[in-house]
């Protein structure tokens, strides 16, 4: 259909303009979008990939990376494997990450998290030179939280009716931890915490932080990242920002048809 026409010609747009086979280190996030960047690597045949090491961003990226074929590499044994080079020297020993999102604003911020991945996504992708986010039309908007409705946080299980509270504090309405409906439980990621849907109003623009007032519930991405994280019992922040620059890449583009 449509929307997965557009996944595929994304990705393969996102392939044809930052790929190299001189890779060695590639990061592979996750959801349904990403499936397309693995399955055109893998299609390149093994003269471009047989040398490639892939990192996963959790169980659901590390099978679709060995169900192609590829070499799944761990992040903890990535980072055995080029060793710690000593304080102040770079960890982006990723040559790229690929990785869908929720949906991305004019200045190439994410929410992240829909797939309850957030956490291992952002490890990775600070320990990436590039990432490129792969996303179809229906994720553009102009600022974050103007179609996706809430913030996913990783949270300590303990601490996740501590935290909702926080988030409540924060001028978040209505927060929800996660349920998993297969088994009517609350959902448990790869790293055995819970996920915070928190919806906050629509996001400003990082180069509008002068028109911050959190009393009024006007927050830049950087700046509600840093919040929310810094709450007791809170892991990560499904908001990817500061991804200007040669660091990120729009989408692919707009597929005939499928509009925003
Ligand atoms: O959880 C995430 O951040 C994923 O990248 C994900 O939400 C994107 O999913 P999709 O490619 O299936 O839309």
């Amino acid at each position: 259909n449509l929307i997965e026409a557009a996944k595929r010609v994304a990705c393969q747009q996102a392939l044809k303009d930052n790929f190299s086979s001189s890779f060695k280190y590639v990061g592979i996030g996750s959801g349904s979008t990403i499936a397309y960047v693995v399955e055109t690597i893998a299609a390149l045949g093994p003269e471009v990939s047989a040398h490639m090491k892939f990192v996963p961003t959790g169980a659901g990226s590390t099978k679709l990376i060995r169900d192609a074929g590829l070499t799944v590499l761990q992040v903890p044994d990535l980072l055995n494997e080029v060793g710690f080079t000593g304080p102040g020297t770079s960890k982006q020993h990723l040559d790229i990450y690929f990785d869908g999102a929720d949906e991305v604003d004019a200045e190439l911020n994410c929410i992240k998290g829909g797939g309850a991945c957030l956490f291992q996504e952002k490890v990775v992708s600070r320990l990436s030179k590039k990432f490129i986010c792969v996303a179809d039309t229906r994720k553009k908007a102009d600022r974050l939280l103007s179609k996706w409705a809430y913030i996913p946080v990783e949270v300590s299980p303990i601490a996740a009716e501590l935290v909702r509270q926080e988030l409540i504090e924060l001028g978040s309405k209505d927060p929800i931890i996660r349920f998993a409906p297969t088994t009517n439980t609350f959902l448990l990621t790869d790293n055995h915490n819970y996920i915070i849907d928190a919806p906050f109003p629509t996001l400003l623009l990082n180069s509008q932080a002068e028109l911050m007032d959190p009393a009024k519930g006007l927050w830049t991405p950087n700046a509600l990242t840093a919040k929310i994280r810094g709450i007791l019992g809170v892991l990560e922040v499904g908001i990817f920002s500061g991804l200007t620059g040669p660091q990120a890449t729009a989408a692919g583009p707009e597929v005939e048809g499928v509009k925003p």
